[in-house]
């Protein structure tokens, strides 16, 4: 769909791609806004967003998605970037054990972190490459019920499912903020004077 206009938005959404590198979280939100797939992808490094627009119930929904990089990933950055957050996707390579033993690591210190109402969303990816596949549905399916987290399974190669989850999710955000059961409230921007205040802590420790 057409750009929603920022001025009349309904909605506002944060959405945060975790998971172990490697699993294909840029990869799935390239396929999302991008329509596209690139082989030659590099570790995501920097801080970067990009945005979805959808129009549901008549009402305009922008979702900031957002991918928590590698070398970010402690316990006090990741608790900036969750800030505010109205849905968490763990992403995980369903070729791969250790993507999916990372998810235990990161629950461990991430839980308390996780805003109260927050969209829990586990999905293993690369579904394409089935003749590899290390963990099956049933496995990943009981991974998503221990942490109370949807499942789905993807290929950002191929295309499949990214577009459903990303739209049943935003569904589901908006069904929470409606009923009162999602806490956060983003606004636009507070993300990046977050970060800089937390740098500028940082660094005023080592000095
Ligand atoms: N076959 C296949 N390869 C994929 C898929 N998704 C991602 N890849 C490949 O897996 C590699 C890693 O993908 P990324 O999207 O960079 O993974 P990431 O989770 O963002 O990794 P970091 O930024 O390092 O945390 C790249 O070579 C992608 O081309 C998929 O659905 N199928
Ligand atoms: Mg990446």
């Amino acid at each position: 769909m057409e750009e929603v206009d920022s001025q009349k938005l309904d909605y506002l959404f944060k959405v945060l791609l975790v998971g172990n590198s490697g699993a294909g979280k840029t990869s799935i939100i390239y396929r999302l806004v991008g329509s596209n797939f690139n082989e030659d992808l590099s570790p995501t490094k920097g801080i970067d967003f990009r945005t979805k627009d959808y129009l549901i119930d008549l009402k305009s929904v922008k979702l900031h998605i957002w991918e928590l990089p590698r070398a970010e990933n402690s316990k006090s950055v990741t608790s900036i970037y969750m800030k505010n957050c109205s849905c968490v996707i763990v992403v995980y390579d369903i070729t791969d054990k250790e993507s999916l033993e990372w998810i235990d690591q990161w629950f461990l210190y991430a839980s308390p972190q996780i805003p109260e109402g927050c969209v829990k969303i586990l999905c293993g990816n690369k579904l394409d490459l089935l003749n590899e596949r290390a963990i099956t549905t049933e496995e990943g399916i009981s991974k998503a019920d221990q942490y109370n987290m949807y499942y789905y399974e993807t290929s950002a190669l191929e295309g499949v499912d990214i577009d459903d989850m990303f739209e049943i999710t935003t569904k589901e955000m908006k069904i929470r903020k409606d009923n009162d059961t999602l806490k956060t409230t983003f606004v636009k921007d507070s993300f990046y004077l977050r970060y800089n205040k937390s740098l500028k802590i940082k660094k005023k420790k080592w000095c």
